[in-house]
C-alpha cells in the first residue's frame, strides 16, 4: 500500500513542511509543500522537492567504510566501530586527549543528532580543539549577540509578516531562503511586506534576485558594512533622530565612537554616496516599524563582528528590538531559561595562532596549523561529522593537504566526498526518512513561534541511526558504557526539580523521568524539553509535549512573536549592552582601516537556489542550467583587463582557472564565484560531471574577523588575468 507521510524538510533554514508519498518498499514516489503546514503553508523549493532523490542517492553510502591505504572496503557496523577504537585508543593514549580535534558541519545543525548528541560526544572526547562551521559562517552574530544581550543564541530576528521597512545588508533569501531568520516562502513574505506598503532595501554588491525584487538596490564594496551601517548610526545621533525605547547601557560610548564615521567619510570607503546613507538613515528611523537585517555577506568579513552589532545598534536606536514589526526575540519549544551566566569569549586559546575561543570552539580557519604544527597538543586524530572543510573552509586546499598527513580520521557523513576520502573510517548515518527530525536551533530564529516534530517515516532496517552512532562514538572516547540519554535526561531533570520556578521544583526527578514518552531517547529527550519549555505541560504555562506534536503531524503554530525583554536577557547589568568593550576595542581597528584604498579586485561568494553548500551537485535535476561554477565579472572589468572564456584568478593563496560570466549585475571591481565546487576524489558520480573549482583555494585562512574568529570569504582581493 502506497503512504503519505508529513515532514520537515531538512535542508535549509526555511523548516519547510513537506508532503512525501512512499511506494511499498519505501521509495519516493513524490514530495509536495505540506499545505496543512501552519509556517510554510504548502511552500517548497527545487531542493525540497529533489529530497526523495537525494534520500535515495545509489551513491550514498548504505555500509561503514575501511580505508587500507588507497583501497576501500565495506565492512559490517562492529567492525568499524572496533576499527575506530583501536585508532582512538592508539592515538590518545600515546599523544592525550588535546590530539584529538572535531569538525562538525552544517547538517549538524539540522540533524537531531546534531543537536542532542554532538554536546555530550564533544564532552566525553576531552579536547579543547573543537571546531565547526560557525566560524566560517554565523560566528559574528553569536559574539555580538553573546556580548549585547548575554546569551549567544538570543539573536533578534525581523519581524518579517508585520514590519513597514526592511533594511537588508548581504543576504539573498531569494536563493537561500534566509538564514538566521527562519521564514518558510521568504520571498512571498518579502512580496507581501511590499503589497502592504512597506519597503524593502537590498545593500549588495550583485544585483541579486532579492535586489530585483527589493523598492531599492544600494551597491557596497564588499567587506565594508561596518563603515556604512556606523555612518547610518551617526546620521541617526547626529540628527537626533534616535528613540531609544529600552534600558540600554553604552549609548554615550556609542555615540563617542560614531562620531569618526560621518557619511562623507565612510562614502569614500563604502561607495554608497552620502546622500543614499543619510536617507536610509531618515527613512529608517521614520518608519512606524523597521527593521535591519544583515546575513552572510556582512558576517565572513573582515568586520564581521562589528557589523552584526551595528545592526543592532541601529535596531535599539531607532527604537525598533523587541517590537512587533521591528527585530524580534522568537520564543521557541524548548527554550530553557537556565541560570544567569554572562557571555564571554577567550576563555582559552588556541594553540599555534592564539586566537580565542568563542561559544567553545575554535576558529576553522586555524584548523590547519592546528593538524600541521608540531608540538603538545598536535591534532593526529580528526573526527567529522557532517562537514566537507576541504570545500568549505577558508583555503580548504591546504587542509587537503593537511587531512593526509593524520595519523587517523573517522568521518560520520553519508558520502565519501573530497574530505572524507581522508578518513580510515566513514561512518554513514541512515536515510533521512529514516531519521526523525526537529529543529531545535532553527525554532529559535523563527519569525513566527512554530513546533514540528517528524517521526522517522522508514524504520532502521539493521542501521545504527545517527544519534546511536554519535552515542557510541562517544562512550568510546569516555570509555563509559551507559544509556547517554537516560543520564543527560537525570541530569536535567536533577537540575530543574531544583530551580525555583522551573515548573517541576520539589518534585521527584525519579517519577518526572519514567513518566517521558518516546520511543528513542531522542524523543525522550525531546519529550523532556518540551515539557519544560515555555509552552510545556511541566512549565505550568502549556500543554505542550511530545504527544501533542504527534497528534499535529503538520506543526503547531504558536502565535506572533512578542515583546521578550527583560526575560531573555543574561548580561550581568540585566539591561541591553549597546557598547561592549571588546567591540569598542575593533572599532580602532574599523578607523584603521578607514583611508586604506581598497584592493582593484575582490571576490565574493554566491549561492544558487538549487544548491547547497558541497553536497547537492549529485542531484541530476539540481546541477547544470544557471547552476554552475562561473566567475561573474562587470563587463567593463572584463573589456579592461582583455579576458574572454576562461580567465585565471590568483590570489595570496592559490590560483584557479574559471570560465567567465560577464554580467552587470556585479558592481565593477567585484568578481564572484560560488563555494562547494571542485568535486574531486568523490564517489559522487554527477557531481564528478559537473567538477567546477573551488572557491577556497582562493580564500585566505589568515584573514578572520578579530572577535569572533570567523573566516572572511567576502572582499578576498584576487588578480584576473587571460588564461
Ligand atoms: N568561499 C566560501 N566558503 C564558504 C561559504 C561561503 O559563502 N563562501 N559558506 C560557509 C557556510 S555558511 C557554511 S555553513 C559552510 C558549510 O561547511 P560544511 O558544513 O563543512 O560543508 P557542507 O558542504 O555543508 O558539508 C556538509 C557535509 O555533510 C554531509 N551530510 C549531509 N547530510 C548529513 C547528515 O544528515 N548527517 C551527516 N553526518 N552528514 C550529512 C554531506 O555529505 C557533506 O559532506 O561553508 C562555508 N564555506
Ligand atoms: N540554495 C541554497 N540555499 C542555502 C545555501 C546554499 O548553499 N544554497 N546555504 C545555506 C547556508 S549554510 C547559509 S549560511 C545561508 C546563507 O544565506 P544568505 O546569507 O542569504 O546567503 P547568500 O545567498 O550567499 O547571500 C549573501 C549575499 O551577500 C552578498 N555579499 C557578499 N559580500 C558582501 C558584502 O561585503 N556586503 C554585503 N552587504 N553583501 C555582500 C552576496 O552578493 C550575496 O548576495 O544559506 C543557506 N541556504
Ligand atoms: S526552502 Fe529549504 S526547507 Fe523549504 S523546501 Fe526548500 S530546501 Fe526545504
Ligand atoms: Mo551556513
Amino acid at each position: 500500500m502506497p503512504s503519505t507521510v508529513h515532514r520537515t524538510c531538512p535542508l535549509c533554514e526555511a523548516v519547510c513542511g513537506l508532503t512525501l508519498t512512499l511506494d511499498d518498499g519505501g521509495h519516493v514516489t513524490g514530495v509536495r509543500g505540506d499545505r496543512d503546514d501552519p509556517f510554510s503553508k504548502g511552500f517548497i523549493c527545487p531542493k525540497g522537492a529533489s529530497l526523495g532523490r537525494l534520500d535515495e542517492d545509489p551513491d550514498r553510502l548504505r555500509h561503514p567504510m575501511i580505508r587500507d591505504g588507497e583501497r576501500w572496503r565495506e565492512a559490517g557496523w562492529d567492525e568499524a566501530f572496533a576499527a575506530v577504537e583501536a585508532g582512538f585508543e592508539r592515538v590518545a593514549q600515546t599523544y592525550g586527549r588535546q590530539s584529538i580535534g572535531v569538525y562538525l558541519g552544517n547538517p549538524s545543525a539540522h540533524t537531531m543528532a546534531g543537536a542532542l548528541y554532538a554536546g555530550p560526544m564533544i564532552k566525553a572526547l576531552g579536547t579543547r580543539n573543537v571546531f565547526t562551521a560557525s566560524t566560517a559562517d554565523q560566528m559574528p552574530k553569536h559574539v555580538s549577540c553573546g556580548l549585547m544581550f548575554g546569551h549567544p543564541m538570543t539573536i533578534p530576528v525581523p519581524d518579517l509578516d508585520r514590519t513597514g521597512y526592511l533594511l537588508m545588508l548581504g543576504a539573498n533569501p531569494l536563493e537561500s531562503n534566509g538564514s538566521l531568520c527562519t521564514a518558510p516562502d521568504f520571498p512571498g513574505r518579502l512580496r507581501a511586506l511590499r503589497a502592504r506598503g512597506g519597503r524593502l532595501v537590498v545593500v549588495d554588491p550583485r544585483h541579486t534576485r532579492t535586489a530585483a525584487l527589493a523598492d531599492e538596490h544600494v551597491f557596497v564594496r564588499p567587506g565594508t558594512d561596518a563603515y556604512l551601517l556606523f555612518g547610518l548610526v551617526h546620521t541617526v545621533l547626529a540628527e537626533g533622530l534616535d528613540r531609544v525605547s529600552l534600558q540600554v547601557n553604552g549609548l554615550d560610548q556609542v555615540r563617542e565612537a560614531a562620531k569618526h564615521f560621518p557619511p562623507d567619510v565612510v562614502a569614500r570607503r563604502t561607495g554608497v554616496p552620502a546622500e543614499v546613507i543619510v536617507r536610509l538613515a531618515r527613512e529608517l528611523a521614520a518608519a512606524p516599524a523597521a527593521a535591519v537585517y544583515a546575513r552572510i555577506g556582512t558576517c565572513t568579513a573582515e568586520f564581521g563582528t562589528l557589523a552584526q552589532w551595528l545592526v543592532d545598534v541601529l535596531n535599539v536606536l531607532t527604537g525598533n528590538l523587541d517590537r512587533p514589526g521591528g527585530a524580534m526575540f522568537a520564543k521557541p519549544a524548548t527554550e530553557y531559561g537556565g541560570p544567569r551566566r554572562p557571555y564571554t569569549v577567550g576563555r582559552w586559546t588556541s594553540r599555534v595562532r592564539g586566537l580565542p575561543e568563542t561559544n567553545g570552539e575554535l576558529p576553522v580557519a586555524t584548523l590547519a596549523d592546528e593538524i600541521e604544527t608540531p608540538g603538545e597538543g598536535q591534532i593526529r586524530l580528526l573526527l567529522t561529522v557532517a562537514g566537507n572543510p576541504v570545500l568549505s573552509a577558508p583555503h580548504g586546499a591546504r587542509l587537503d593537504r593537511a587531512f593526509a598527513g593524520l595519523d587517523f580520521m573517522v568521518s560520520v557523513d553519508p558520502y565519501l566526498n573530497e574530505t572524507t576520502r581522508h578518513a580510515h573510517v566513514i561512518l554513514p548515518p541512515p536515510r533521512m526518512l529514516q531519521s526523525g527530525h526537529f529543529d531545535f536551533a532553527l525554532q529559535g530564529f523563527a519569525v513566527r513561534n512554530y513546533a514540528r516534530y517528524s517521526r522517522p517515516s522508514l524504520p532502521l532496517d539493521g542501521r545504527p541511526s545517527e544519534a546511536e552512532i554519535l552515542a557510541r562514538l562517544a562512550m568510546i572516547a569516555s570509555g563509559v558504557e551507559g544509556d547517554l540519554d537516560a543520564f543527560v535526561i537525570g541530569q536535567s531533570l536533577a537540575k530543574a526539580v531544583q530551580t525555583p520556578g522551573s515548573g517541576v521544583e520539589g518534585r521527584d526527578a525519579a517519577e518526572l523521568q519514567a513518566a517521558l514518552d518516546g520511543e528513542t531517547g531522542a524523543e525522550r529527550r525531546l519529550d523532556l524539553m518540551l515539557r519544560l519549555g515555555p509552552y510545556g505541560t511541566w512549565s505550568g504555562k502549556g500543554e505542550l509535549s511530545l504527544r501533542t506534536l504527534l497528534d499535529h503531524p503538520h506543526g503547531i503554530d504558536l502565535g506572533p512573536l512578542e515583546p521578550r525583554l527583560p526575560e531573555v536577557l543574561r548580561t550581568a547589568s540585566g539591561v541591553v549592552e549597546l557598547a561592549p568593550a571588546l567591540l569598542l576595542r575593533d572599532v580602532e581597528r574599523l578607523r584603521a582601516g578607514l583611508e586604506e584604498q581598497p584592493p582593484e579586485l575582490v571576490l565574493i561568494g554566491r549561492r544558487h537556489l538549487r544548491s547547497n553548500n558541497s553536497w547537492l551537485h549529485n542531484v541530476a535535476p539540481l546541477v547544470g542550467g544557471s547552476n554552475t561554477c562561473t566567475l561573474q565579472m562587470n563587463p567593463a572589468d572584463v573589456a579592461r583587463l582583455g579576458l574572454a572564456g576562461e580567465a585565471v584568478v590568483r590570489s595570496a593563496r592559490g590560483e584557479l582557472t574559471v570560465p567567465l560570466e560577464p554580467t552587470d549585475a556585479i558592481m565593477p571591481g567585484v568578481v564572484s564565484l560560488p563555494h562547494g565546487w571542485g568535486h574531486a576524489g568523490s564517489s559522487q558520480a554527477v557531481a564528478a560531471e559537473h567538477a567546477g573549482v573551488s572557491a577556497n583555494v582562493l580564500t585566505d585562512e589568515t584573514a578572520i574577523d578579530v572577535p569572533s574568529g570567523n573566516a572572511v570569504f567576502n572582499g578576498v582581493p584576487v588578480t584576473v588575468l587571460p588564461t
